[in-house]
């Protein structure tokens, strides 16, 4: 096969990206290791910057987004018995769309279907070659079978534990991490959710976060240590523990709140990662390949949606109009982004987990950052301008 840009990973930033770039007249094909359904079963996150609701608008895939998503228009935060709201509107006039990403992804491969795009699944050893040279290719394993993939680019867009971040040479990347001592218990169940806004809750507990997809499903999660077993937690002791971790000057909400069968359960560690530079020769990183961050500031899918974006634009400059200066300028401009949001999910990590180690002076820092956000109309605006993303 030969194509243009060849992209490793069919996740949300792999088919993003050959959506943006097919609709602008460039020959794509997505390489993804494991079935559609697979990929669709996958239930991660749930908060749209409003950058992000733009540029899928532009990608041909808003239309459910815009009938079902919800606009938020602030949150709450707990610390213990008391919350406050950061509205988002009032601080900096912006707002964020709840929307799922499995809802997302299912759109983006019905849109891709409707352009009649090439999307190989189950695809065995997938192996990136010459990627420094002027002709780099990609193989891979079908059903027995080898198969070759001839192209001008590689777009890497194969998650964490994918081959492209892999393929860079040691020497020529540096990683930067931070791996926090706890993880996220997640459950979605079919039941209402316990407020109209997400509720942060820092507890002496733990964190737990109230969210939802829609107006018949609801998302929660509760910090675990990290050992913490999915099996030690029935569905009757996490409702009990997201009771008691929420701020108690709402009791109402908590006991209120419609509990139900976890229709799934995960943990999901927490950690900070970016990998640097996020181009090697004709290999360009995006998403979670390059970098992961704890989910407590709603990132990582927007990351990867603004990644896409400025790389979706630089291939299209150089592919269809000889222009090369946007990719070379990818990964720089890519991580000055990145490395904004790593930021900001590290301090809302920071801000409302109990850690392992924390001494009573720095639970005393804690309470009073929190206590000098709900004062602080500045420090508001702060959080409301990260949390609903910074401008592309
Ligand atoms: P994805 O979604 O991981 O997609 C990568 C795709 O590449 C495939 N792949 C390969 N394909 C070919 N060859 C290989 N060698 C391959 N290796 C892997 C994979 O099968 C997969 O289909 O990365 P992408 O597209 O960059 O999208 C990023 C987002 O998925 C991610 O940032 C967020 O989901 C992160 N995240 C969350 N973000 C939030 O904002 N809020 C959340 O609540 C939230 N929960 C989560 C999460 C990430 C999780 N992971 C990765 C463990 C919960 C979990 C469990
Ligand atoms: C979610 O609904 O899955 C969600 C929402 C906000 C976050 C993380 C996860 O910060």
């Amino acid at each position: 096969m030969r194509t243009e840009v060849a992209i490793i990973g069919g996740g949300p930033a792999g088919l993003l990206t050959s959506q943006l770039l097919m609709r602008a007249g460039v020959a794509t094909v997505v390489i993804e290791r494991r079935s559609r359904e697979h990929v669709l079963s996958r239930i991660r996150a749930g908060v749209l910057e409003w950058g992000s609701v733009e540029t899928l608008r532009r990608a041909g895939v808003g239309a459910r987004m815009d009938r079902h998503g919800e606009v938020h228009h602030g949150v709450a935060l707990g610390l213990e018995n008391r919350q406050f709201r950061v509205d988002f509107s009032a601080t900096i006039g912006r707002a964020v769309m709840v929307w799922g990403q499995t809802e997302l992804t299912r759109d983006l491969y019905e849109a891709q279907d409707a352009l009649g795009a090439t999307i190989v699944t189950e695809a065995e050893d997938v192996t990136l070659h010459d990627i420094d040279g002027e002709r780099p290719y990609v193989t891979y394993r079908q059903g027995g079978a080898e198969h070759r993939v001839d192209c001008a680019y590689i777009a890497g867009c194969d998650g964490f534990h994918g081959v492209s971040r892999r393929t860079i040479p040691e020497g020529a990347r540096r990683e930067y991490e931070r791996v926090y001592p706890f993880g996220w218990l997640g459950v979605l169940s079919e039941t209402a959710p316990a407020a109209a806004e997400l509720i942060y809750a820092n507890h002496p507990r733990g964190f737990a976060l109230a969210s939802m997809r829609t107006r018949r499903l609801s998302r929660y999660y509760i910090q675990v240590p990290s050992d913490a077993r999915v099996e030690d937690w029935p569905d009757a002791a996490f409702w009990d523990e997201v009771r008691r971790r929420l701020p108690a000057e709402v009791a109402e909400v908590a006991e209120a709140m419609e509990t139900g069968p976890a229709i799934e359960k995960s943990i999901a560690p927490l950690r900070s990662f970016v990998a640097e530079p996020m181009r090697w020769g004709r290999l360009f990183l995006a998403g979670d390949a390059a970098h992961i961050v704890p989910p407590t500031g709603a990132k990582g899918l927007n990351l990867a949606i603004a990644d896409v974006h400025y790389l979706s634009e630089a291939l299209i400059a150089a592919l269809r109009h000889g222009d090369g200066a946007l990719l070379e300028a990818y990964s720089a401009t890519a991580l000055a982004r990145v490395w904004q949001a790593v930021r900001f999910s590290w301090w809302m990590t920071t801000l409302l987990h109990r850690f392992p180690t924390q001494s009573d002076f720095d639970q005393r820092i804690q309470e009073s950052e929190l206590d000098f956000i709900a004062r602080s109309t500045a420090a508001q605006s702060a959080l409301a301008e990260a949390y609903t993303g910074l401008p592309y």
